[in-house]
């Protein structure tokens, strides 16, 4: 299978950009999963890389969150690798040194919003197509503590809980209102401006800037390591009901009929 990530590592900046180039839409399926924590984790240990710019090459979608087939009909032990999947790239992105920046140049629903949420900063393209947002409610599936977490951290107690309840999809003007994505440029701007904003922050000190990160992120970070097996445990029993499966194989159907 052809890779699902291309690096380009620049040694004079000590800035990756990675793009995410799994079609069509960039879903997070196992496979995807692995290599994305493989190829962070090969940046991570490579002091010389400083930033890190996430961004899609594929058009249209930054991601499409979650991979739903991953999760309907299949067994509870794959359930539960899938989900260490998840989890792996979640404490990967969110306890980063490195300063991740989102470049959002396309829709980025579920998993998608919560990967660009793990960053430091989000860009996203003034696209009026495009939305972002945490919609698990609207597949009949519940947002776990940890995505639930990143968005209070993000944008607040309430703005989140009317976000999750009606599993909200923002415009880009709206997330930028809310505070979801932090600057809106023309699409085909966004990957330069992703590089212009990663300049100002790697001219701080990296390790004030570390231990700063750190600190603002340690108490939600902890609470998923120290609860990890649990998660995995709760979401296999969750995803495995037939109800939830039925929720799942509706949502699967209304994207096939809104497409045709
Ligand atoms: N997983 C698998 N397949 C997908 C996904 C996905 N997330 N999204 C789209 N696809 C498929 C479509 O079914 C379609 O397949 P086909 O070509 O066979 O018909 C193909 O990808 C292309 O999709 P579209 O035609 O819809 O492409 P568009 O460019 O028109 O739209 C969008 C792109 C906006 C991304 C649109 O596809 C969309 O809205 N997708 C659904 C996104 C979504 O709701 N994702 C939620 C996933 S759940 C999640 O991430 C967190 C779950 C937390 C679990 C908690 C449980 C306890």
């Amino acid at each position: 299978t052809s890779p699902k990530l291309k690096v380009d590592f620049d040694q004079s900046s000590g800035v990756a950009v990675m793009h995410m180039q799994s079609p069509p839409v960039n879903s997070l399926s196992l496979d995807f999963l692995t290599e994305f924590c493989i190829g962070v984790e090969k940046l991570e240990m490579d002091k010389s890389c400083r930033g890190l710019i996430i961004t899609s090459s594929q058009p249209k979608v930054f991601s499409a969150g979650l991979d739903i087939m991953e999760m309907y009909g299949k067994s509870p032990e794959r359930c539960g690798e899938f989900w260490k999947g998840v989890q792996e790239m979640w404490l990967k992105l969110y306890s980063s040194n490195m300063v991740i920046i989102a470049a959002i140049n396309g829709s980025s629903p579920a998993g998608g919003c919560l990967m660009s949420l793990t960053c430091d900063y989000r860009i996203m393209a003034d696209n009026p197509r495009y939305s972002i947002g945490l919609n698990e409610t609207q597949l009949g599936i519940v947002a776990p503590f940890w995505f639930k977490d990143t968005m209070v951290n993000t944008v607040g107690h309430r703005a989140t809980e009317i976000a999750l309840e009606l599993g909200l999809l923002y415009s880009p003007s709206e997330a930028l209102k809310v505070g979801l994505v932090d600057l809106l440029v023309p699409e085909d701007q966004v990957l330069t401006t992703a590089t212009q904003t990663m300049t100002k922050w790697l001219a701080i000190p990296d390790h004030a800037r570390q231990i700063t990160k750190s600190m603002m992120r340690k108490p939600t970070i902890d609470r998923l390591t120290s609860n990890r097996e649990a998660d995995v445990q709760n979401f296999v029993s969750f995803i495995t009901k037939d109800s939830i499966q039925k929720s799942l194989r509706m949502y699967l159907e209304m994207l096939k009929k809104r497409r045709g």
